[in-house]
């Protein structure tokens, strides 16, 4: 059933206190995250920002070498970058959207932190992997739920440049993924891609099953993850271990909470 506005869905009041302005979700966009179990917006990152971020990216892969990506995870045949808080402004304002954060108060319905925020792009012949959720927590239907995931996407996914895999509505499958299919690789019946336009923001339950996927014809696939976890566990990336001097200096009072480094 298609709810009205969310008018009185969760709200962090610390978020609040520290300046955040919730941003209403619409009954469709609420339908497709609690149906579903993500939504896409289109238009979030303008072109200015758009080709900062893509700049860095690469210029953040090219000065790291063999070491990018490996604070969280390193995979081959996909450039990889980890703990992008620290590696410049540009990326301040992503964790910080109201959208975005509105989304993940929607989702967990308790207060939440960053859990990371990475990059990805699979070349040429590579990117397929497992279908996964981004918590240890095995899935309770409904909820409580552990972890959003983001997708910010910076060049256009297209059938062919191994866009993400997600299976809609299995944030709803108890337990695992490996007790529901065997061979995590294959591809799922269900499972459908992120077909969108570069500048758009996917944003998902992390129960719901997904991976990266193959990229066939090797056009440029570049996105970042912006994930968040309910503040109870530990973050992916330990902001208060990593935060670095220059990054401390401009954050405000939300980032630093958002980040959990206060
Ligand atoms: O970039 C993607 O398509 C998803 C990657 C992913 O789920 C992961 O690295 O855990």
């Amino acid at each position: 059933m298609i709810r009205e506005k969310e008018k009185q869905g969760y709200v962090d009041p610390r978020l609040i206190a520290l300046g955040f302005k919730p941003y209403a979700l619409s009954a469709e966009q609420i339908h497709l995250l609690d149906e579903k179990g993500f939504v896409i917006f289109e238009d979030v990152i303008d072109a200015l920002w758009l080709a900062e971020l893509r700049r860095a990216f690469d210029d953040i892969y090219e000065a790291e070498g063999k070491n990018a990506g490996k604070e969280v995870a390193q995979m081959e045949g996909v450039r990889r970058l980890a703990d992008l808080v620290n590696k410049g402004k540009v990326f301040d304002r992503i964790y910080l959207k109201p959208a975005l954060l509105s989304v993940v108060q929607h989702i967990l319905k308790r207060p939440f932190k960053l859990h990371s925020l990475n990059g990805h792009e699979p070349l040429q012949g590579h990117g397929l992997q497992h279908l996964h959720t981004d918590t240890s927590e095995p899935t309770v239907p409904g909820g409580p739920y552990h972890t959003v995931n983001s997708m910010w996407i910076l060049d256009d996914f297209t059938p062919t440049n191994g866009p993400t895999r997600l299976v809609p509505g299995t944030h709803f499958k108890p337990g695992r993924v490996g007790e529901h299919m065997e061979d995590r690789k294959a591809d799922h019946p269900d499972q459908i891609h992120l077909i969108a336009k570069a500048g758009s923001v996917a944003v998902f339950n992390g129960s719901v099953w997904h991976s990266s996927y193959i990229n066939k014809d090797g056009q440029p696939r570049r996105t970042l993850h912006c994930a968040f976890i309910a503040r109870e566990h530990e973050q992916q990336t330990n902001q208060r271990e990593y935060l670095r001097p220059e990054t401390a200096t401009r954050l405000s009072p939300l980032a630093r909470y958002v980040l959990d480094v206060e």
